[in-house]
């Protein structure tokens, strides 16, 4: 990265008509935030008591560069906060996951009651079948309740989970499965996806030949076709749990025993078995679930995510089944089978918080607003964001057409690695389009240069995090080292690996991946701004912009585009996309090339991947694709 950073900022910021948070807990931002500053440790053991612990903690935190040990020999277990609290307290029969399948005649209701016995029971199940605390269990689930039960169970008994998304191949999960060393796969007959029956069991029988670790598989069925299971090392989900004993005493663990590994999104590399642990990481996304989101006991949340990414972990299972919400988990995809389907579900079930991915908003902005207004949205009172840089036209589009302008957006910015919401614009705060918003209490965030210093406003540079948090990752699955490279880049700090600016309100806004940085003789250019000022465009669905060598300039930007519905590609309109970029970012960003196309790479958690538009133009390998989409 050179020195030169320049980014335009908009001004332009938003309160929505409902801007009500109840203050009761944290309080407003600058105080809570003051409070945090004033004595981190007590802001964070003010939050921890507030769950239940086996035994309390010595200390909240330790830290010895780069490792940090958060609620040092306290005693606990996860489900008991998710799950025992709630059946002991007063939401025994609230309901605590419904699940709708790919149509509405496929709907399944399970109170907090319900969910704890299942669970104690499959936790049982597992044991039976030789599932020790420490033992890894990797997980190659479609999206049903029995998922969440088995998530749950594994925590129950300090087995480390290991999920991977049901539409990874067999190679990817395989080198998952090897790569935690998982004793046990628990999958089931099929998936279902637009329609399609996709045999999930064949995949796995695939994934495990060439995976000796695994002693035995477990298969939820859910057809009547009867697949046959190999005796011995393959078992049937309820029938080893309707054998099990009905009662599980949970597991004591460690704070800092591993509560699970997974494996990052891989848009700039080789996917990393990120480990977090068990204390630490229910303190924050109990938190941020309860204070970015706002939960309240009447809040019925929908995170469209898969269990598969980190945001299901933290934001479907954890942190809203921590806080006793009810959580909707839905097999649907966006556009099956009509793009209005999440809408109907949002008026069918009344969610009243909804949380979602900027690729999703730009596809159902390519379908129209047609859809969404054919479904009543009235029960929506939050709208959240999380994945990539929700660009002004995509924020712009979740506000009017499906918050009506009453709902603020709730972006959220952080990492498989960081566990938790760090970053966020807070109900009740002032939203900027394109900026992602403020460090939240608890933690320590800025822009710096390459040697660590904080760039002023309007300056880019890297995005960095400067105090432990307690869900932090505490390392790398088999690679430490890699870990250790996390705080040892940029000074003593956390380096991202994400391109930010900041406003002269401490906003922050994301620019792109370090990785990804494109450098115009001499300038640095984030990927999110140029593509942002493609997309402002009305012919534009999606872009994605990659540098290419440049005699010259040492690089030139090409910008790969998707456009809407009703637009062809042709030469006047790369003239006018090129123009436009001219005049809103200034020739340096212009592009030299565009390309349109069909579709964008992307991860199957919907980030683009730029790095493998840039090998293809190279002529040059891309390097790990187990996480490409396509
Ligand atoms: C939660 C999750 C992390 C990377 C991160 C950044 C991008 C996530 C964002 C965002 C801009 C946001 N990212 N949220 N960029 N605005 N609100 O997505 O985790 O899969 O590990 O990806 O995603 O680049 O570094 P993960």
């Amino acid at each position: 990265m050179s020195d030169n950073f320049d980014v335009k900022l908009e001004k332009k910021s938003y309160l929505p008509e409902y801007s009500y948070r109840d203050n009761s807990w944290i309080g407003e931002y600058e105080p809570a935030y003051q409070r945090f500053l004033d004595d981190p440790e007590r802001f964070w053991s003010e939050i921890a008591h507030e769950l239940e612990w086996m035994q309390p903690w010595d200390n909240v935190m330790e830290w010895e560069h780069p490792y940090a040990k958060w609620f040092t020999n306290a005693k606990l277990n996860i489900t008991c906060n998710c799950l025992d609290r709630h059946v002991n307290g007063d939401k025994r029969n609230k309901v605590a996951l419904m699940w709708r399948g790919e149509d509405e005649l496929h709907e399944r209701v399970l109170t907090y009651r319900q969910l704890h016995a299942q669970v104690m029971r499959f936790a049982n199940a597992l044991k039976g079948l030789g599932v020790k605390k420490g033992d890894a269990v990797c997980l190659y689930m479609p999206f049903v309740p029995e998922h969440v039960v088995a998530i749950l169970a594994c925590a129950r008994i300090g087995a480390v989970h290991s999920i991977v998304y049901g539409g990874f191949g067999a190679d990817a999960l395989n080198s998952r499965i090897r790569d935690a060393n998982a004793k046990v796969v628990i999958t089931a007959d099929v998936s279902y996806r637009r329609g399609k029956t996709i045999m999930l069991k064949s995949i796995v029988d695939e994934a495990v030949t060439h995976a000796p670790c695994v002693e035995k598989v477990v298969v939820l069925k859910r057809t009547d076709l009867n697949i046959e299971l190999m005796p011995e090392k393959e078992v049937d989900f309820y029938e080893i749990m309707a054998s099990a004993d009905p009662v599980c005493e949970p597991e004591v663990m460690d704070a800092e025993d591993p509560l699970f590994i997974l494996y990052t999104s891989g848009t700039t590399g080789k996917p990393k078995g990120i480990v977090h642990t068990c204390g630490g990481y229910m303190v924050g996304t109990y938190y941020t679930t309860k204070y970015v989101f706002d939960m309240k006991d009447s809040d019925v949340h929908w995170c469209t995510a898969d269990p598969g990414w980190i945001t299901g972990h933290s934001y479907i299972v954890y942190g809203p089944l921590s806080t006793g919400a009810t959580v909707l988990i839905s097999e649907t995809v966006p556009d099956y089978p009509d793009p209005g389907i999440w809408w109907k579900t949002i008026e069918d079930i009344g969610v009243t918080i909804f949380y979602t991915a900027p690729t999703s908003i730009r596809m159902f902005m390519k379908y129209g607003e047609e859809w969404p207004e054919k479904y009543n949205l009235d029960s929506l009172r939050i709208l959240g964001s999380v994945g990539e840089p929700l660009n002004p036209e995509a924020f712009e589009w979740y506000y009017r057409k499906i918050g009506k302008a009453k709902c603020p957006i709730i972006d959220t910015w952080w990492q498989t690695e960081t566990g938790m919401h760090m970053l966020a614009t807070l109900v009740g705060d002032k939203m900027k389009p394109g900026f992602t918003g403020k460090p939240i209490p608890g933690v320590i965030a800025d822009v710096v240069d390459k040697d660590g210093n904080p760039c002023a406003p309007g300056i880019g540079g890297l995005l960095v995090i400067k105090a432990p948090w307690p869900s932090m990752m505490r390392t790398i699955h088999n690679d430490d080292e890699r870990y250790r490279q996390y705080w040892n880049t940029v000074g003593n700090y956390y380096t991202a690996g994400d391109l930010a600016v900041k406003d002269e309100d401490g906003y922050i806004m994301v620019i792109g991946r370090s990785d990804d940085v494109i450098i115009v003789a001499g300038h640095n250019l984030g990927t999110a701004e140029v593509e942002s000022a493609l997309v402002s465009q009305e012919a534009v669905a999606e872009a994605a912009v990659i540098g290419k060598p440049d005699p010259v300039k040492g690089q030139s930007v090409k910008a790969f585009v998707t456009l809407c519905v009703g637009y062809k590609p042709s030469d006047a309109l790369k003239n006018d996309l090129i123009y436009n970029v001219r005049m809103s970012l200034g020739p340096i960003a212009m592009p030299s090339e565009i390309e349109f196309v069909d579709s964008l790479p992307k991860t199957r958690s919907g980030k683009i991947m730029r790095r493998v538009l840039k090998a293809k133009e190279m002529g040059l390998d891309p390097g790990d694709i187990s996480t490409l989409e396509d």
